[in-house]
């Protein structure tokens, strides 16, 4: 799945244009904080809903980065991970590599982590990730155990988590600034040394966009929406804040680093201060 066909513009769409909430507002229906915040869900995962369906109709397995595209509006350390999906116990998987490409100018490479799936099934793995200037190699290999039968992998479930860090900002407020994550070099091994085949990767994509300050839901306006969503991840926290290493409050994605306008690490009263005050802006 190509991402020239799920870009900005259809991101922006969700909030502009001819859109379900443009059509409420003509019915003169209030759009409740609810719906905003769907809408704005969908927004942020419509893709990726999109790219399950396409992908629904093929029996073969297949890897996907999730989510299929993070938008930040400042420099932030996130996360993505690569997914594998619809193995089979049949495919007697043993093995997997892949390889994540990225924009160096864009995002600096800061870490890669083992995911749970294999390790479900066979505790013996060994992992590794070798990162370059503008990709990261990784191998996940399902050592043998000694007391047979091996259990093989089944259904889907997450090979790596992989850490990435802003480093560039776009020229403009408002200027879409980004770069696909893409999977190359897929290499999925069975038993017998064999490569099972696989079906055609999902790809991620980053993007930052820079706003007005408040400007939540990249709408070009400070508005009620903006608080709402600040409202929905009130009280939450990202990584390390309680202490090094220590997980994110389970609200804070996808709306927490969006509404952090502070970038203090959590939203509360400051936040909703800060959007509170620039309430009614609009650009241009
Ligand atoms: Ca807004
Ligand atoms: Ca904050």
């Amino acid at each position: 799945m190509e991402y020239s066909s799920i870009n900005h513009k259809s991101f922006d769409g969700q909030y502009n244009g001819s859109n379900k909430l443009e059509e409420r507002r003509k019915l003169k229906m209030k759009p409740s904080a609810k719906i905003v915040l769907s809408l704005f869900i969908i927004g942020l995962f419509g893709t990726s809903l999109t790219a399950k369906t396409i992908n629904a109709v093929s029996t073969d397995p297949y890897l996907e980065v999730k989510p299929n595209n993070y938008v930040a509006n400042k420099l932030v350390t996130f996360d993505i991970e690569v997914w594998l999906n619809d193995i089979t116990e049949e495919d007697r998987l043993i093995a997997v590599e892949f390889t994540l490409t990225f924009d160096d100018t864009l995002l600096q490479f800061m870490g890669a982590a083992e995911g749970p799936f294999l390790k479900g099934f066979n505790p013996n793995t060994y992992f590794v990730a070798v990162p370059n200037t503008d990709h990261v190699t990784v191998g996940i290999l399902m050592l043998p155990i000694n007391d047979p039968p091996y259990v093989f992998p089944e259904g889907s479930g997450s090979l790596a988590t992989i850490t990435f860090q802003g480093i560039s900002l776009p020229p403009e407020l408002y200027t879409p600034y980004g770069c696909d994550l893409a999977l190359e070099g897929i290499i999925l091994v069975d038993d017998s040394t064999n490569e099972i085949p696989y079906g055609s990767p999902v790809n991620g994509h980053y993007e930052i966009i820079l706003t007005l300050l408040g400007d939540v839901n990249f709408d070009s306006k400070v508005d009620i929406k903006d608080i709402a969503l600040a409202a929905w991840a009130f009280g939450a926290y990202g990584p390390d804040y309680a202490y090094p290493g220590s997980p994110p409050h389970p609200r804070w994605q996808p709306v927490g680093p969006l509404a952090d306008v502070n970038d203090d690490n959590k939203v509360d009263i400051r936040d909703i201060t800060m959007i509170a005050k620039n309430f009614g802006k609009t650009y241009p």
